[in-house]
């Protein structure tokens, strides 16, 4: 198993929590300048009201996050919000990957379990291979957090993005540039269970809209799933003559068609709808000429931050929602390139409601930002 440790710095969350309670004391008193500010573009990061619980003393919580896969800028930006938050927390976060090999992560798992972690955030993966394992943790009263898959207790908190509604919102971007008419190259794999969902509200969307058809079906995950996806779109393309949009409900995805359609020169007539985002995403929507024209999506390093959080308060022994759902945000190229945004800070900035701080909010630590 690989590990990679982040140790919290003891003294940087005391300060930061001091500089949080200095901050919110100012806003309560009296000002002294002339000149109202600006009002802030996201919301203010409440301040801590409690001290942390003996038990996360010196790091000495240690939560195992245990995930499926950890390539591509989606699984990048969650993991950098995790660690961000377990920092300002006061917990250690363990951090293994099966690298796309289901056996692997099941490994990793039982030995989380078996190490006694404080907590485990099971982060994707198959029911399948990963359930047994979530078993014996929540039988041995370890805390489970299971993000984008389905623990098969109900003693795991679970969160997820709803899916249901970032695929509803990329549809709706499609169906509205395309009247209702179209045929679509549809980019899917089974058994993740973030993919599954969207692939329901796809197969609703067909049947209530005749119009818009699906002309073929292509996907592959694994380590290299962009390059991967645009040589199929390629194939499929060239064998679809008649396909006007494509559905690519995952960043990685969209990034293969957005090279297929390239590398094909059928820029002007065939558009891409997607899901997810990234600076890097935000960089190929907005160049010129670039056919990924929407996305639906939230901010994966918050939810990140949310799946520590969560994690922390179910050691912590306090209160927290069964199942947390993460909204996500439509966007389009056109209010991308309006907006000058150029990156997830300023998408951010835009859009305030991507950034969910009272989400299973821990009373003793300021939310992490950025
Ligand atoms: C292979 S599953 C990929 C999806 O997981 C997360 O839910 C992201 O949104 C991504 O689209």
């Amino acid at each position: 198993m690989i590990i990679l440790r982040s140790t919290p710095s003891s003294l940087g969350v005391a300060v930061a929590a001091l500089a949080a309670v200095l901050m919110a004391g100012c806003s309560q008193g009296p000002s002294t300048t002339a000149a109202p500010s600006a009002a802030p573009k996201t919301p203010a990061a409440p301040a801590p009201t409690a001290t942390p619980p003996a038990a996360f003393a010196g790091g000495a919580v240690h939560v195992s996050l245990v995930r499926q896969l950890s390539s591509g800028d989606y699984f990048e930006q969650w993991l950098a919000g995790a660690q961000a938050e377990a920092k300002a927390i006061g917990v250690t976060l363990d951090v293994s990957s099966g690298e796309g090999n289901n056996d692997k992560q099941a490994l990793n798992l039982e030995q989380a379990v078996n190490q006694k972690a404080s907590a485990v955030i099971v982060d994707h993966g198959f029911a399948q291979t990963v359930q047994p394992a979530i078993k014996k943790a929540t039988s041995a009263g370890i805390p489970v957090v299971a993000f984008d898959v389905d623990p098969g207790t109900p003693d795991a908190v679970t969160i997820d993005q709803d899916d249901h509604q970032i695929a509803e919102q990329s549809l709706g971007a499609l169906k509205k540039d395309t009247g209702g008419t179209a045929k679509v190259l549809y980019v899917y794999v089974a058994g993740f269970a973030p993919l599954d969902r969207r692939d329901e509200t796809w197969t609703q969307f067909k049947k209530d809209n005749p119009g818009i058809t699906q002309a073929a079906r292509i996907g592959v995950v694994n380590s290299s799933t962009a390059a991967a996806v645009a040589d199929q779109a390629k194939a499929a393309l060239q064998a679809n003559p008649g396909v006007t949009a494509i559905f690519a409900p995952y960043d990685e995805f969209a990034k293969g068609a957005a090279l297929a359609v390239k590398e094909l020169g059928l820029q002007g007539k065939v558009k891409i709808y997607g899901a997810d985002i990234s600076t890097a995403d935000i960089g190929v929507i907005t160049e010129a000429n670039s056919p990924w024209v929407a996305t639906a999506a939230t901010d994966p390093s918050n939810v990140g931050r949310i799946a520590v959080r969560a994690a922390a308060l179910l050691v912590a022994g306090q209160q927290v929602d069964h199942a947390l759902k993460v909204p996500p945000a439509l966007i389009t190229q056109d209010r991308l390139r309006q907006g000058g945004i150029a990156n997830v800070q300023q998408l951010v900035q835009a859009i305030p409601a991507l950034s969910t701080p009272d989400v299973a909010r821990v009373a003793w630590a300021a939310p992490s930002t950025g």
